[in-house]
């Protein structure tokens, strides 16, 4: 059960993030290539409208990792060659609702990205991330992500506004937080 956040958190340093936990799982996935980076804009879900990477909830049973490739596949059709655990961000939304998202990259891709019902991909230089179009926590941890720094980001978003946020660049030899994670398996997978 996800923990009930104090009413109304308006600042990160408002929740107790030891006992924090997320009512949902997901992922962002950077396919990156000769200087540029595979993004979508995005057709449904959360975010609907805006640029993105790649991603979505884990279903039942599923890693962070398992789901970020699947979400690529089935949002452009193209195969990331790896998934190389980037960092994490715990979304806290002031309406109760809260998203814990392990972000991936890849060194390129098998096959050519396509539009899905679910997103229109869009290859950018890394040196024009499109900010404008993008979640406003974006421009806090993209550079960090493309100059290969991992990260720990804690935000509070009232909407698409965001309140508060803290962003830690992990040291070198810190371990990947996504070690571990698995979404539980629905009731009725689970082995009497
Ligand atoms: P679906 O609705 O597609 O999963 N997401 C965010 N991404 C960024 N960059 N910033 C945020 O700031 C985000 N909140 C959610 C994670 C939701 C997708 O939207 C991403 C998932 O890929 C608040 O199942």
């Amino acid at each position: 059960m996800p923990s009930q956040p104090p009413a109304q958190p308006r600042r990160v340093d408002d929740i107790d993030w030891s006992t924090w936990r997320p009512v949902d799982l997901a992922t962002l996935l950077f396919v990156r290539e000769g200087g540029r980076v595979l993004l979508i804009e995005k057709k449904r879900g959360l975010g609907e409208g805006l640029v993105n990477a790649p991603g979505g909830r884990l279903e039942p049973g599923e890693t962070p990792r398992e789901a970020a490739l699947r979400e690529v596949e089935e949002e452009l059709r193209v195969r990331p060659r790896e998934a190389v655990w980037a960092g994490r961000h715990r979304f806290q939304f002031c309406d109760g609702y809260s998203m814990d998202v392990h972000v991936y990259q890849s060194r390129g891709a098998h096959g050519l990205a396509e539009e899905t019902a679910e997103a229109v991909p869009l290859w950018v230089d890394e040196d024009a991330i499109p900010y404008a179009r993008m979640w406003s926590d974006d421009p806090l941890w993209i550079p960090l992500l493309l100059r290969g720094v991992r990260f720990d980001g804690r935000y509070v978003f009232d909407g698409a506004q965001m309140l508060d946020h803290q962003v830690e660049a992990l040291p070198p030899d810190a371990a990947d937080l996504d070690l571990g994670v698995r979404r539980p398996a629905r009731p009725e997978e689970i082995a009497p």
